[in-house]
C-alpha cells in the first residue's frame, strides 16, 4: 500500500450537493440505493469521477437516469470509476449489496447484539456504498431505513424524522432529513430493538430539544448518569461563567442546532463514541452506569466523553477537517473542550493531573520512538495541549475572540489547522511566528533551564535552552514556541509580586491593569534565550511551567530542597503535585540503579516525610492528596532510561509502595477508617475525593504481607455499596497470589456474571496482574465463556490488559511476546482496527534489552508474514521494524 502524504493534498474534481440513500434492510443482505446530486468543481470539466467503494456488490449505477453499460465504468476491489461523466451537473444512482452481519471490522454497517448500527470515520461509508469518501465532500443527506417493524421496531438517523409509516409485510419505514451540510464520516443509521431514557433542554434561545439516549430496554435505568452528563454539557457549552471576578464570560457561547439530540449505546464498537450529527453512537461502556456497577472513573470517563462528542456538534461537525491529515483540528480542539468541561465541573489541578499523566504515558513513549508523528495527523492528546497554549498566550478572552471568528469564517466548511491558527492569530493581531511548528514538527521538546541569583545586583536570571529529539523523517528540527507559565517563591512560600522582566535587549512589563502579577508567561521561542528579572530581594524559589502550560520534559536545575520547598508551598497546586514527582521519579530511579547493581534498597527518610506530611495534610483536598502520593507508573519511569528495564522499575515501584506502607501502616489505617461512608453513592467532588483518598490508602496496606490487611480488605470488600469502593478493595486483594485472591475473584465474577461491562473490569484486573507466568492465566481467560473475541472491549480488557504488565508481557522467556504475536495474527482476520491497535504494544521494542529485543523482533516479522494481513497492522508492524 502506498503512504498518503500531506503534500499530495488535490481538490477534488467533483462536489455533491444532495444526497438521498434508501436502506432496505435485510436478514440475508441489506440493499443500498443512493441518488447523488454532483457538480463539477471547474465549469465545462470532464476528468473522471472516482468513487471509493469496498465491500460492495454493485447492483446497477445510473447517470441522469440512464442505466450505465459495462464500458462506461471501471470497477476494482477499492474504486468504482466513471471515465467520462457528463458535462455540468448530473445525477448519479447506485445501487449496491453489503452484508452487515458478516461485518465483524465493525466499520461501515454492522450489527451488534441483534441491532444494526454504523460506524464510518474515518473510511466507513465506503462499506456502505460508492462515494467520495473524503471530508471535504460535504451535502445534504436524507435517509429512508425500511425494515422488518417487529425485529426493528426503532429506525434512527440523523436529523429531524420526517415521515413514517407501515409497509407491505410487516414492514416499516422512515424517512431522516438533515438540513445541515457534513461529510459522509458523520452519517450515522441505527436500526433495532431500543428504547429510550427521554429528557428536554432548553437552550439559552429558547429552542425545546428533544434528548434521547436509546439502548436495550434492560439497559436503560442505566443511562441516568450520561443524561445528566448530556444536559451538562449542553449548558456548558453555551453558559456564562464567573472569570476570576473580571465579570461574567461567556466560555464559547455555542447552542445547539436542531430540536432533537439522540444518543445510542451498543455493545460492540472500536472505540470509545462517535460524534455524527445528531444521532452519537457510544460504546456501552460510555453511557451505562450505576453506583453498584461503575466505579468514580467510570462515572468520569462517562461525563467527559459524553462532553467531548456533543462539543463535536461545532468542533467537527459544523467546522469540518479538509482531509485527515487535520484530524487534530477537530480532535485537539474538542479533547481541551472536554477537558476543560471536565475542570469546571470536578477538581481543575486533578483533572489537569490526570491529563498530564495520560501524555506522559502514551504520548512521549510514542514521540520518542518509531511511530512518532507531528500533531498532525492523528495526536489527540497532544493537539489538545497546542489548543491549551493559544489560550495561555493569548488569555481567555483573546482565545474566545479567535473561536469566534473561526465559526464566523469557516461555518459549513472542511478547513486546516492552518486555518484555526490563522482565526487565532488575526483575531488577537498576535504575533506568533514559529506557533505552526506545533503542528509539524514531531518528538517532545526538551527543555532546559538554568537559574541565578545575584544577590549585589537583586536580579534573578533564567536561562533557557531547548531541543527538539530527531524522529523518524525529521532528523534537523528549529526551535518551538513555548509558553512558560512562571512565578517566584519567596523565603516564606508566598508568590513575589512581578512586574517586569528584561528579555531580548529590553524590559518587558508584565503587569496587569497596571498590578503586578504572580503568574507571568515567558515566550520561550528561540534555541537559547535568557529572562531577567529585577528587583528580587531574595535568593526565590522559581516555580517553572505552572499548569504544564507546555507539553515538553522539563530539565530544571531545583535542588531537592526546593522540590520539597515546592511541594509545601507553590500557589500553583499542579506543580506541587508535579515538585513530588520529580522527587518520586528522582527517587525511583536511583533505586533502579541500585537494584540493577545488587545494591540493597533503602527509601530515603527525607522522601518518606515529605509523603507522610501531604498524607496528614487536612488542608488539602482529599483527591489532590491521593494523587499527589501516587507514584509514577512504570511506563513513566522506564521512558526515562537509557535501556528500558521493566523488571528492575518494577521491582523498584513495588518495594517504593511496600516500604511507604510499612512506614505509615498506622496512617495509613486512619485514612481508610476516616474517609468511609454509608451514606448513599454521590457522584461529587468531595465524595469522590473521599473515596479517592480512601482507596489509594487500601491499595497501598494491600501491598503488605499481613493477615491483618487481608481481613481488612476483606471487610471493605463485603461491605461496599458501591463498585468503586468494591473494585478497590479486589485490587488491593489480588496483589499477592493467594486462597483468599482467588475466592474472591471467583465470588467476584459469580456475584457479576451477567453484567458484561463488570465482568471487563474482571477480565482486565486478571489480566495486568504481576503474578508470575500470568500468561498461561490469560490464555486460559481466552477460553472462558463470557470472552469473545468479536467484541473490542473484551480485547482491550483481556489482551489490552495483560499488554500493560511490565513483568509479564515483557517476560524474558518471550512468552507474553509470543501470545500477543498470535492473538495479533487472529484478531487481524476479523477487525483489523483493534489488531492494530493491539500490535502496538510491539512498537516500542527497541527501548529494551537486546534478548526482548530479539523475542519482539521475530514477532513483529512472524506478524509481517502473515498471509492477508491487513493495512492497518502491516503499518504499524512495518514502521515498528523500520
Ligand atoms: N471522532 C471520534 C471521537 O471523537 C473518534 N473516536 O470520539
Ligand atoms: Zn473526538
Amino acid at each position: 500500500p502506498k503512504e498518503i502524504f500531506l503534500k499530495d493534498y488535490k481538490q477534488p474534481d467533483y462536489f455533491f450537493e444532495k444526497v438521498d440513500l434508501k436502506f432496505t434492510l435485510g436478514e440475508e443482505k441489506t440493499i443500498v440505493c443512493s441518488k447523488i446530486d454532483v457538480y463539477p468543481r471547474l465549469e465545462g470539466s470532464s476528468s473522471p469521477l472516482l468513487l471509493d467503494g469496498e465491500d460492495l456488490k454493485l447492483i446497477s449505477l445510473k447517470v441522469n437516469d440512464k442505466e450505465l453499460k459495462g464500458d462506461d465504468f471501471h470497477l476494482d476491489s477499492r474504486h468504482l470509476i466513471l471515465s467520462s461523466p457528463p458535462i455540468g451537473r448530473f445525477t448519479l444512482e447506485i445501487v449496491t449489496e453489503i452484508h452487515p452481519q458478516k461485518n465483524t471490522s465493525l466499520e461501515g454497517l454492522y450489527k451488534s447484539s441483534g441491532n444494526f448500527c454504523t460506524q464510518c470515520e474515518a473510511e466507513g461509508f465506503r462499506k456502505i456504498t460508492f462515494y467520495q469518501d473524503r471530508p471535504d465532500i460535504m451535502a445534504k443527506y436524507t435517509c429512508r431505513i425500511e425494515a422488518d417493524k417487529s425485529l426493528y421496531p426503532v429506525l434512527l438517523s440523523n436529523g429531524n424524522l420526517i415521515e413514517q409509516g407501515e409497509m407491505e409485510g410487516d414492514k416499516h419505514y422512515a424517512i431522516w432529513e438533515d438540513p445541515f451540510v457534513k461529510p459522509c464520516y458523520l452519517f450515522a443509521l441505527v436500526a433495532g430493538q431500543l428504547e429510550s431514557r427521554d429528557d428536554i433542554f432548553i437552550t439559552r434561545s429558547g429552542r425545546k430539544v428533544s434528548l434521547k439516549i436509546w439502548t436495550p430496554p434492560q439497559d436503560l435505568p442505566k443511562t441516568a448518569h450520561a443524561m445528566y452528563s448530556l444536559k451538562a454539557a449542553m449548558k456548558w457549552d453555551e453558559d456564562v461563567k464567573d472569570l476570576y471576578f473580571c465579570g461574567v464570560f461567556e466560555v464559547f457561547g455555542l447552542e445547539y442546532d436542531l430540536d432533537l439530540f439522540n444518543i445510542v449505546a451498543v455493545p460492540d464498537f472500536n472505540m470509545g463514541a462517535m460524534e455524527n450529527k445528531s444521532l452519537n453512537i457510544f460504546n456501552s461502556k460510555l453511557v451505562l452506569a450505576s453506583p453498584e456497577t461503575a466505579t468514580d472513573a467510570d462515572y468520569a470517563a462517562i461525563l467527559g466523553v459524553i462532553g467531548h462528542e456533543y462539543f463535536h456538534n461545532w468542533t467537527g461537525n459544523r467546522v469540518t477537517c479538509r482531509d485527515w491529515f487535520q484530524l487534530s483540528l477537530k480532535e485537539g480542539l474538542t479533547v481541551f473542550r472536554d477537558q476543560e468541561f471536565s475542570s469546571d465541573m470536578g477538581s481543575r489541578t486533578v483533572v489537569r493531573i490526570a491529563d498530564v499523566s495520560t501524555l506522559r504515558n502514551y504520548q512521549f513513549p510514542q514521540d520518542a520512538g518509531p511511530m512518532a508523528h507531528p500533531v498532525r495527523p492523528h495526536s489527540y492528546i497532544k493537539g489538545a495541549e497546542v489548543v491549551r497554549m493559544y489560550k495561555t498566550l493569548l488569555g481567555s478572552s483573546g482565545f474566545r475572540k479567535g473561536m469566534d471568528l473561526y465559526f464566523k469564517r469557516h461555518d459549513g466548511q472542511a478547513v486546516t489547522c492552518e486555518d484555526f491558527y490563522a482565526a487565532m492569530r488575526d483575531a488577537n493581531g498576535a504575533d506568533m511566528s514559529n506557533f505552526l511548528l506545533w503542528y509539524s514538527q514531531a518528538g517532545t521538546p526538551r527543555v532546559k533551564v538554568v537559574s541565578t541569583y545575584d544577590a549585589q545586583a537583586k536580579t534573578y536570571s533564567l536561562k533557557f535552552s531547548q531541543e527538539v529529539p530527531s524522529t523518524p523523517g525529521q532528523p534537523i528540527k528549529e526551535p518551538m514556541f513555548i509558553p512558560v507559565a512562571m512565578g517566584l517563591l519567596d523565603s516564606n512560600g508566598n508568590d513575589m509580586p512581578l512586574s517586569s522582566v528584561y528579555h531580548d535587549g529590553k524590559l518587558e512589563s508584565i503587569t496587569m491593569d497596571g498590578q503586578p502579577v504572580h503568574t507571568t508567561v515567558l515566550r520561550v521561542t528561540k534555541k537559547e534565550e535568557e529572562f531577567l528579572f529585577n528587583d528580587i530581594p531574595e535568593r526565590p524559589v522559581p516555580s517553572i511551567l505552572r499548569g504544564y502550560s507546555a507539553p515538553v520534559r522539563l530539565d530544571s536545575d531545583l535542588t531537592d530542597a526546593d522540590l520539597y520547598f515546592l511541594l509545601a508551598n507553590d500557589s500553583d497546586e499542579f506543580n506541587r503535585w508535579e515538585a513530588g514527582q520529580v522527587l518520586a521519579r528522582k527517587l525511583m530511579l536511583g533505586l533502579v540503579s541500585d537494584f540493577q547493581e545488587n545494591k540493597p534498597l533503602v527509601l530515603n527518610p527525607q522522601f518518606l516525610n515529605g509523603f507522610r506530611s501531604i498524607l496528614g495534610n487536612s488542608s488539602l483536598d482529599k483527591e489532590f492528596i491521593a494523587k499527589a502520593i501516587t507514584l509514577p507508573a512504570e511506563g513513566e519511569i522506564m521512558d526515562m532510561m537509557e535501556v528500558a528495564d521493566p523488571d528492575a522499575v518494577h521491582a523498584v515501584r513495588t518495594f517504593t509502595r511496600k516500604q511507604l506502607a510499612t512506614e505509615l501502616k498506622q496512617e495509613l489505617l486512619n485514612t481508610v477508617k476516616n474517609n468511609r461512608s454509608t451514606q448513599k453513592y454521590e457522584f461529587d467532588h468531595p465524595n469522590m475525593a473521599r473515596r479517592a483518598l480512601k482507596n489509594i490508602a487500601l491499595a497501598y496496606l494491600g501491598s503488605l504481607e499481613d493477615a491483618e490487611i487481608t481481613e481488612l480488605a476483606l471487610r471493605e470488600y463485603r461491605t461496599a455499596t458501591n463498585m468503586t469502593d468494591q473494585f478497590a478493595a479486589l485490587v488491593a486483594l489480588d496483589q499477592k497470589p493467594s486462597k483468599v485472591r482467588d475466592e474472591v475473584l471467583a465470588d467476584f465474577y459469580n456475584k457479576w456474571q451477567h453484567d458484561f461491562l463488570v465482568v471487563n473490569k474482571w477480565f482486565s484486573l486478571q489480566a495486568v496482574s504481576d503474578v508470575p507466568g500470568n500468561v498461561e492465566n490469560v490464555r486460559k481467560l481466552l477460553d472462558h465463556p463470557a470472552f469473545d473475541i468479536r467484541n473490542p472491549n473484551k480485547v482491550y480488557a483481556l489482551i489490552g490488559g495483560f499488554c500493560g504488565s511490565p513483568v509479564n508481557f515483557h517476560a524474558k522467556d518471550g512468552s507474553g511476546y509470543k501470545f500477543l504475536g498470535e492473538m495479533v495474527v487472529q484478531l487481524d482476520k476479523l477487525n483489523p482496527q483493534v489488531a492494530s491497535r493491539m500490535v502496538s504494544a510491539f512498537s516500542r521494542w527497541k527501548r529494551y534489552d537486546e534478548t526482548r529485543q530479539n523475542l519482539a523482533k521475530a514477532q513483529l516479522e512472524m506478524i509481517l508474514a502473515a498471509n492477508g494481513l491487513s493495512e492497518n497492522v502491516f503499518e504499524i508492524a512495518s514502521k515498528s521494524l523500520a
